[in-house]
């Protein structure tokens, strides 16, 4: 064996020289990686006993791509163009044995060898997409080459991880061997292409595929239309289409340059640093700087949900979904049949869209008991409560639970506004006492917001943590406060939309200038969605809000056909007159003389008064780290993806400016937009919230 530097070494098995990486945590293209591959094939080129070379890693994985780290930094050691030359120049054959996932550059220095094999459990994607990139080594030009247009675009747009089995049909692998040998099974084949004198088959000349393909430009706009919904605001997915165009119009050569040029684009641009802030940010939240890896946890084998109405058996879902039992407790025979058949209801229409089969249905529905009697709850693991947010009825829950339930069990509860500290009195263990904020539909959004009260043990906190992970959760840990994190940013925002809509506004142009950013809808259109009657009773309405209003002339939203907006039979939304005219009124009556708002105003309003609270979370010790509020806003409320999330974006406009806004906004109309110290600490120090 031979090392050729720390991260590689060259053994010669017979004919074959065998290149293997070792760089964890997943063999990222760094700059010693690069070295390794370019001087450990140029080893194997120049030593004569080698006839054939395989190129494969140590550890858990492939190649998993460019070292993500390294974007933006000066380049030091071999380009990995460089490196994939050496490869594909190679005048012996070399195959690339791929366990794990050959992603993104991975998959590109795989594209330039001149065989793949891989084991069964394999998968192979460019996946720069998501990071507001395109495969920039030769991806979008080689890909299309192996698959064709149609296959290349959908790859490269979406990311998708294909499995070994699919790849050979493809012709992205040429062979499978035996799960566990990979390394015997690379040897053999390498054996294999040198008896039988295979040609040194170049990714890059073969034009089969593109010419087929050349010609056909619906290929590309149908494809643009078929998602324009979901690419909307990306510029990455439209880049990745122009290399594939440029694939199959041009000469390989030309389509690197083109290749190339977008890809520099990109990489030195705003999309792709939030989507790469993203890509960490999602690992970060995960680790909590006081509750180490290794904090003891509770097996959680079986879980009470408290309530059956839409939160309860949303979070219900996620644990029959994981394999978990449930025992779901309501306080009256109906509301439980009830809850129990909207859980059918919505498992019935996944099946029916195809995604479960009837027998996955009955799987979980075995899996759920109905109760009227808390007492059930005895031997749970887990209790979540999930009843109407009232302070009295949860404590009163909370008092009985700490007397029904085992000791050890964890006692959450899912306000979304109470203060969880308050309820933790109610019980003699308040270290079993923790927040569980799952957002609506608790089955279907991504986020959960874990809010740990004064006295909530280590090992309650890791394992909530823990459990959010089993059940697909992305989780941010939060301290206790009014709204927590997100709802406590959401009210800044709200707040704003409020007053501009009196002050000249009106709810469509609000609406237009945030879905314009990039949210997936304004919050008078979400409000429209929610419902406007959440917590509104015609006994307590005093009609002094223009939501209100709507609410006591039943437009109280699309349920009923009309709120801040008019709404079509397809629910498509249309400004109304009426509210119009109800929002003049109410400004005339307070004495408001409406003015022409701009576009950037209503943005500014309703964004950096977001990114202040966050700072105050912050300065509170209410949430760990700026990150993991924009993961609380990605996840939860939408905050599109590549703008980074509230925190991420103030650092992209910079603090000082949003900073100098928030003043000018204070002079004007008060406090509401008082600077946090933190903000004003920033700016001072010149830092941002990512040097936090
Ligand atoms: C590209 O290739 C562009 C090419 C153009 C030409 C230049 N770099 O996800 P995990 C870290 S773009 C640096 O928890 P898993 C990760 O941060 C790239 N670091 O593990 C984490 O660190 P921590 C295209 C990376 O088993 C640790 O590895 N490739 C990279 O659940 C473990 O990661 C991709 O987009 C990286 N490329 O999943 C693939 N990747 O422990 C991105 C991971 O300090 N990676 N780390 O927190 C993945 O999708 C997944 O990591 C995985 C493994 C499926 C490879």
């Amino acid at each position: 064996m031979t090392a050729i530097n720390e991260v590689g070494d060259l053994t010669i098995e017979g004919d074959v020289g065998v290149l293997t990486l070792n760089s964890p945590p997943v063999n990222a293209l760094s700059a010693p990686v690069r070295t390794a591959i370019n001087d450990g094939i140029k080893a194997a080129i120049d030593n004569p006993a080698v006839k054939a070379i395989v190129l494969i890693c140590d550890g858990k994985t492939f190649i998993a791509g460019a070292d993500i780290t390294e974007f933006g930094k000066a380049p030091s050691g071999p380009s990995l163009f460089d490196a994939q030359a050496m490869i594909e120049n190679a005048p012996k054959p070399v195959i690339a044995a791929i366990h794990g996932t050959a992603l993104g550059g991975g998959l590109e220095v795989a594209l330039t060898c001149h065989y793949r094999v891989a084991v069964p459990s394999a998968k192979c994607g460019l996946p720069e997409v998501n990071l507001g990139l395109l495969p920039g080594a030769g991806g979008t030009q080689r890909l299309p080459r192996i698959v064709g247009a149609q296959k290349a675009v959908e790859m490269v747009t979406v990311g998708t991880h294909v499995g070994a089995k699919a790849c050979k049909e493809m012709g992205l692998v040429d062979e499978l061997v035996e799960e566990g040998k990979l390394r015997e099974g690379a040897i053999a084949f390498a054996n294999k292409i040198v008896a039988e004198k295979r040609p040194l088959k170049k990714v890059r000349d073969l034009n089969d595929k593109v010419e087929a393909d050349r010609g056909h430009p619906e290929i590309f706009a149908n494809f643009r239309k078929a998602n324009a919904r979901k690419f909307r605001g990306f510029l990455a997915p439209e880049y990745n289409i122009q290399c594939i165009e440029a694939a199959v119009n041009l000469p390989f050569d030309d389509g690197i340059k083109v290749e190339q040029k977008l890809f520099r684009e990109l990489v030195t641009g705003t999309q792709s640093a939030a989507q790469r802030h993203v890509f960490f940010a999602e690992r970060q939240v995960w680790k909590l700087p006081d509750v180490p890896a290794d904090t003891p946890t509770i097996p959680v084998a079986r879980v009470g949900v408290i309530g059956a109405g839409t939160m309860g058996g949303g979070i219900s879902m996620n644990f029959l979904n994981a394999g978990i039992p449930v025992t779901i407790v309501e306080t009256k025979q109906e509301a439980l049949d009830r809850g129990i058949a909207t859980i059918r209801k919505n498992y019935e229409n996944t099946a029916k869209k195809g995604r479960l089969t009837q027998d996955d249905v009955e799987k979980r529905m075995a899996l759920l008991t109905g109760t009227l009697a808390l007492e059930d709850l005895a031997d749970s693991d887990l209790v979540i409560e999930a009843v109407f947010e009232n302070m009295e009825i949860k404590k009163d829950i909370f008092g009985k639970l700490d007397r029904i339930v085992k000791q050890g069990a964890i006692l959450a509860t899912n306000t979304s506004a109470l203060n969880i500290d308050e309820i933790a009195t109610a019980v003699k263990r308040p270290e079993a006492v923790i927040g569980l904020h799952f957002f609506s539909p608790a089955n279907v959004m991504r986020l959960l917001e874990v809010v740990r009260a004064d006295k909530t043990s280590k090992p309650v906190i890791a394992t909530s943590m823990q459990i959010a992970k089993k059940i697909g959760k992305i989780a941010a840990l939060v301290g206790v406060c009014p709204g927590f994190v997100g709802n406590r940013i959401l009210a800044q925002r709200q707040r704003e939309a409020q007053k501009l809509i009196l002050e000249g506004a009106m709810p469509w142009d609000v609406d237009r200038v945030l879905y314009d950013f990039g949210f997936p809808m304004g919050p008078f259109a979400m409000s429209d969605l929610a419902g406007l009657d959440i917590g509104w009773s015609k006994e307590k309405s005093t009609g002094s809000t223009i939501r209100e209003v709507l609410c006591e002339m039943d437009r109280r939203g699309q349920k009923t056909g009309s709120g801040f907006y008019d709404y079509d039979e397809n629910r498509n939304a249309k400004p109304s007159p009426v509210v119009e005219k109800i929002i003049l009124d109410f400004a005339a009556k307070q004495g408001i003389n409406r003015r022409t708002i701009s576009d950037q105003e209503i943005l500014e309003r309703c964004v950096y008064p977001m990114i202040n609270e966050g700072a105050k979370i912050l300065e509170e010790g209410k949430a760990i780290r700026a990150s993991d509020i924009d993961i609380v806003w990605i996840n939860g409320y939408g905050w599109p993806v590549y703008r980074g999330g509230p925190m991420f974006y103030g650092d992209t406009v910079g603090l000082d400016k949003v900073l100098a806004k928030m003043k000018e906004f204070q002079a004007q109309m008060g406090d509401d937009f008082k600077p946090s110290a933190l903000l004003e600490k920033l700016v001072a120090e010149g830092k941002k919230f990512q040097s936090l």
